[in-house]
């Protein structure tokens, strides 16, 4: 058998071909899996309170890594997006991180209300957006509009809501670096994916990139998120348990 049908059979064609959605779908479930194994293995480097958030950490991109497995494959089969997969992840994923806020603020006085409304805001806002993008043409904007609120919400709450002013109540200059660097992965981080969305046809950007191209802006976003996100925490996590380790020496 010639190997340019074989690898078509198996979806490979795609890699060789390099289609650079099936490339990303590829470098992305090894770097989930390998930021997995790091945020695992380096729990046992930080202090107690500290590795709750690492596990954290760890079970996002974890999580990540297993979609990442089949979106990877589902794509190379057939060619389209994996929509449904890409919205289970991030139905697990987005909570997820939205605890990392709570576990740093919680030293502070964060209460479960806080985290409640967080994930009442993921959920509206990830509910909404598979609805806007498979529902069709007809209603994909109205959709996105109100995925856009839940978003908002989650901005606000870290902003100006209540994270904002329990961070405010710490004097480490570690936790203030991580809250900075936070607060540009959930603006200029997490606005990746409404764009993606606009190139859905029907919506604002359709035509200005190919439509596979939404899966490109995905996985980018997903692994500049999810592993920033993780690093972030693993940054303060270290730093405050060196400041720790000097106070009893
Ligand atoms: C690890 C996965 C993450 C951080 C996913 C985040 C997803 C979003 C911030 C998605 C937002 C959307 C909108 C704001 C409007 C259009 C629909 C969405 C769901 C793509």
């Amino acid at each position: 058998m010639n190997i340019n049908l074989a690898a078509e059979l198996v979806g490979l064609d795609r890699i060789i071909n390099s289609d650079p959605v099936a490339i990303t779908f590829f470098i992305g479930y090894m770097a989930m899996f390998a930021s997995a194994v790091f945020f695992f293995v380096e729990r046992g480097s930080v202090d107690g309170k500290w590795k709750l958030s690492l596990l954290v950490s760890g079970l996002i991109t974890g999580i990540a890594a297993v979609h990442y497995y089949y979106m990877r494959d589902f794509y190379m089969q057939t060619g389209t997006s994996p929509t449904a997969f890409r919205y289970v992840d991030w139905t697990l994923t987005v909570p997820l991180m939205c605890v990392e806020f709570y576990l740093l603020t919680k030293p502070f006085g964060a209460k479960g209300s806080t985290l409640t409304k967080l994930i009442i805001a993921s959920v509206v806002m990830l509910v909404t957006g598979y609805i806007g993008e498979t529902s069709g043409i007809d209603n994909n904007i109205m959709w996105g509009i109100a995925s856009t609120l839940g978003y908002l919400y989650i901005v606000y709450e870290v902003f100006a809501g209540d994270i904002a002013q329990l961070a405010k109540g710490s004097n480490s200059p570690a936790l203030n670096r991580a809250m900075f660097l936070l607060k540009i992965f959930i603006t200029l981080g997490w606005s990746i994916y409404p764009i993606g969305y606009m190139v859905l046809p029907g919506n604002l950007l359709s035509g200005a990139f190919e439509v596979s191209s939404i899966d490109l802006f995905y996985n980018i976003a997903d692994a500049i998120n999810k592993i920033g996100f993780g690093l972030v925490i693993y940054s303060v996590a270290i730093a405050e348990t060196a400041k720790n380790k000097k106070a009893l020496a």
